[in-house]
């Protein structure tokens, strides 16, 4: 018996509707959903893989303990008995200091990782809290709550309007876009193009994004900083700046200029190999545009200077009057945001509230440097890191110097995964608890509703049931909730209706809530849904911007009205949000504010001191997902995807052959990797994606241990990051490079 059913896929930030074909409970095939009110269709070769993802016979079924050394399969009670057993007594003898948490890049794709980490992170009250942001938008964050007092208040470009997109390092023809979640981002990008707009893409490499632009610009990396505020400086030497309806929300536009005044274009140029002309061009040109937007990702933010460059995007947007308005940058409004209020000054952002113990790095919205694991759990004295929880997370490999990580991870006194596969990170685990695969889990926004270039909500239930040997990725968070605060033996149940009473509670005493003034118990048996997350999305829905305020608003958003709608409901187009978003102390947009001004004397002094030689940038390939999709045959065949590719000048000066094998060496390490020569990257710079290194003992991934690759991350150490932030720097990191010389045999004497 064959069937159907709706999944948004959760395997990019894209999140594409996919209608699934279901046969004796498994996944044949994946389709896009030609009715989906977002994705109208639209699917990549790794959705079309969803299937094969969801069957991989590697996946871990059962739980794994670790008994005498080696992991064993163990049922879920063991499982839990061994956490709580392995965690409790670190916990009371050491204190929730002592525990650290990495929460990978996943948990922004499922529902478990929407609604309980920050429960656990409570339940532990640790400062050791680690994720894949300080690998990725952590300076965008930043640069978010210092201009506008809100760290999440991300502006993305509103794609579908805008006839002018300058991209800074970004490559969404293959990344399928990030911090703008746009289903068919292609052919967004091909709309925008024949509706005579222009695309311009800033990047080191010429990417599949470069490629179909009218304009690239091969600038070289880590010094876009340098380039943005160059093209600042020109809209003030050329009397360009028109902030328009915004200029009545911002304050600080006279600093800014004071600021720009020591980065004309021909100080920068020689820095960026871009020339004067050009700067002032790609300057004049945004200005001029009618909607016009600049948008930066993993280029922009994982770089020397990310937090001023991430700043100086929405700059940017700002003076052209193109920051919170139709075709330029925009705040989406989520269905389960907070409802808009009535403008105020908020209480503003702050860095920097505590610091690491051993580097003393300042917290960034209440993060650690994803680069200070290691030290925190290998540095001894009070407040070392003694047990440590990973969620959906591989830092062996996503983060740098995985060598360094994993001697650390095998001091631990504890640790926990919660991941499908036993893999590089996993396998140092004492317990390792599997989810179950996607068909079987259940899928909501969470994050994307907050990044997506038009305001749509859809919800898909599980497409499969639940194999009775497994457990919803929920439960096992909401137990670990419960092993962290010393309560492992409750129902799970318990974790959702308390959080439910916290948060009912805060809304009925909200005179701006809707249901202000009303009884918690009263509102709770309205909530409807199969479980305890249903229940919870069910009240986000309700209290959120389109919600049906428990009944204030009867034609309003519920879970069961957005069930009676399988492909979704559309929202409409992004609209204006200021001043109403803004959290400031102002309560303005704070175009310049104090960290960002301290920052750029750094930038100065970069300027005055740029160090020559190669560098290394990432790369990121259709088919692939960071650590975790090199284990399904369809997505990792075919030519190795693991190479450095090196610009034919910088081959021929060292000697480097196509398909030579390189001696490359970095800060972190040595790797060997084949070379590929091409002129897609430009000279001085040699690009080698992340995620590969594969095949140690100990994993049970089988089709990637056989496309094994070697590790980028290891040509790093983790010493550059990003100051303000705490972002590592992933892009432009210098490496040396030689052809590989047979190593001379030691002989026996
Ligand atoms: N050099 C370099 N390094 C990089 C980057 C780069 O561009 N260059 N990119 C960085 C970026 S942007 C990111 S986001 C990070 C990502 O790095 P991580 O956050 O470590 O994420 P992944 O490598 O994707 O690993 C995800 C883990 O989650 C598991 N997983 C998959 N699905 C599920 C699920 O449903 N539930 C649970 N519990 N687990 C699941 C996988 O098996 C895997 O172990 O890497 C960063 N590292
Ligand atoms: N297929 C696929 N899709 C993915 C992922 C994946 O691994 N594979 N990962 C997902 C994740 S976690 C994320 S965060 C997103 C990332 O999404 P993107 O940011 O769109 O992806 P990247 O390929 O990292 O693009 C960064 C670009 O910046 C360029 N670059 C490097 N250094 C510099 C610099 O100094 N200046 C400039 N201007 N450009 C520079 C690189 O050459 C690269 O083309 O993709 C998501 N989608
Ligand atoms: S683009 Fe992303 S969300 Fe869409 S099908 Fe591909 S992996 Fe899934
Ligand atoms: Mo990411």
């Amino acid at each position: 018996m064959s069937r159907t059913a709706l999944r948004i896929c959760p395997l990019c930030e894209a999140t594409c509707g996919l209608t699934l074909t279901i046969e004796n409970g498994r996944v044949t095939r994946a389709r896009g959903d030609d009715e989906d009110v977002f994705s109208r269709g639209f699917i990549c070769p790794k959705g079309a893989a969803f299937g094969e993802l969801d069957a991989d016979p590697d996946r871990l079924r059962r739980p794994l303990v670790r008994r005498g050394g080696r992991l064993q399969e163990a049922d879920w009670d063991e499982a839990f008995a061994a956490v709580d057993d392995g965690l409790w007594p670190v916990l009371r003898e050491h204190g929730g200091r002592s525990a650290g948490a990495v929460l990978g890049n996943p948990n922004v794709h499922t529902v478990a990782g929407g609604l309980y980490p920050s429960l656990l992170l409570g339940a532990l009250g640790t400062p050791n809290v680690f994720t894949a942001s300080t690998l990725d938008q952590m300076p965008k964050h930043v640069s978010s709550g210092l201009l506008y007092g809100d760290a999440n208040a991300l502006p993305v470009p509103d794609l579908d309007r805008t006839d002018h997109l300058l991209v800074i390092g970004a490559n969404p023809m293959d990344s399928n876009g990030s911090l703008c979640t746009a289903p068919d981002f292609p052919g967004r990008l091909r709309a925008l193009r024949r509706r005579g707009g222009k695309l311009i893409v800033v990047d080191p490499r010429r990417t599949r994004t470069a490629r179909m632009a009218d304009q690239h610009v091969a600038i070289r990396p880590g010094t876009d900083a340098l380039l943005l505020f160059a093209m600042v400086r020109v809209l003030f030497d050329e009397d360009l700046v028109a902030t328009g309806e915004l200029g009545a929300h911002l304050t600080g536009v006279a600093e800014v200029r004071r600021l720009a005044a020591d980065f004309p274009p021909e100080a920068v140029a020689a820095a960026c190999d871009v020339p004067a002309e050009e700067i002032r061009t790609l300057a004049r040109e945004l200005a001029a545009a009618p909607k016009g937007v600049v948008y930066g990702r993993m280029g922009s933010t994982t770089v020397e200077f990310g937090t001023l460059t991430s700043w100086l995007v929405d700059v940017l947007n700002a003076l052209t009057g193109n920051l919170d308005r139709p075709g330029g940058m925009m705040f989406p409004l989520a269905a389960t945001a907070r409802r808009e209020r009535t403008p105020r000054p908020g209480k503003g952002f702050a860095l920097g509230r505590w610091h690491s113990r051993v580097s003393g790095h300042p917290e960034a919205k209440g993060e650690l440097p994803s680069v200070a694991l290691a030290e925190e759990i290998e540095t001894p004295g009070e407040g070392r890191i003694r047990a440590l929880l990973t969620i959906a997370a591989n830092p062996v490999l996503s983060a740098p110097d995985g060598d360094r990580l994993e001697r650390a991870l095998a001091g631990l006194d504890f640790m926990v995964s919660v991941d499908p596969y036993l893999n590089e990170t996993a396998r140092h685990a004492h317990v390792v608890l599997p989810p179950p695969p996607p068909s079987q889990s259940p899928h909501f926004d969470f994050t994307f509703n907050y990044l997506a270039v038009r305001n749509q909500v859809r919800y898909s239930r599980p497409a499969v049931p639940l194999d009775p040997d497994r457990m919803s990725e929920s439960d096992i968070l909401a137990r670990l909730v419960l092993c962290a605060s010393g309560h492992g033996g409750a129902d799970p149940a318990t974790v959702d209706a308390m959080a439910i009473e916290a948060a009912l509670g805060k809304a009925v005493a909200d005179p701006g809530s809707p249901v202000h003034g009303r009884e918690t118990a009263e509102l709770t048996a309205q909530l409807t849904g199969g479980s305890g997350p249903e229940r919870r999305l069910d009240m986000m829905l309700r209290l959120g911007p389109y919600g049906d305020g428990f009944g204030a608003d009867p034609d309003g958003l519920t879970l069961r009205a957005l069930l009676d709608r399988p492909h979704g409901i559309d929202l409409g187009p992004l609209r204006p949000r200021l001043p109403a978003l803004l959290r400031t102390r102002s309560g303005t947009v704070e175009l310049c504010p104090e960290p960002i001004v301290r920052d750029v004397d750094r930038l100065r002094r970069a300027l005055a001191d740029r160090p020559t030689g190669l560098v290394l940038i990432g790369r990121r390939h259709l088919r692939s997902n960071n650590s975790w999709m090199h284990n399904v045959p369809t997505l990792v065949g075919g030519s190795n995807r693991c190479t450095l590719q090196v610009h034919p000048e910088d081959a021929a000066r060292l000697g480097l052959a196509d398909g030579g094998l390189a001696r490359v060496k970095g800060d972190g390490g040595e790797l060997e990797v084949p070379v590929e020569v091409t002129d897609a990257v430009r000279t001085g710079v040699v690009s080698l994606p992340h995620g590969w290194g594969h095949g140690r003992p100990g994993t049970r991934m089988s089709v990637a241990g056989d496309h094994a690759g070697v590790n980028a991350n290891q040509l790093i150490d983790g010493s550059r990051l990003d100051p303000l932030s705490g972002t590592a720097v992933l892009n432009g990191c210098p490496v040396q490079l030689a052809p590989l010389t047979e190593p001379t045999p030691v002989l026996p004497d």
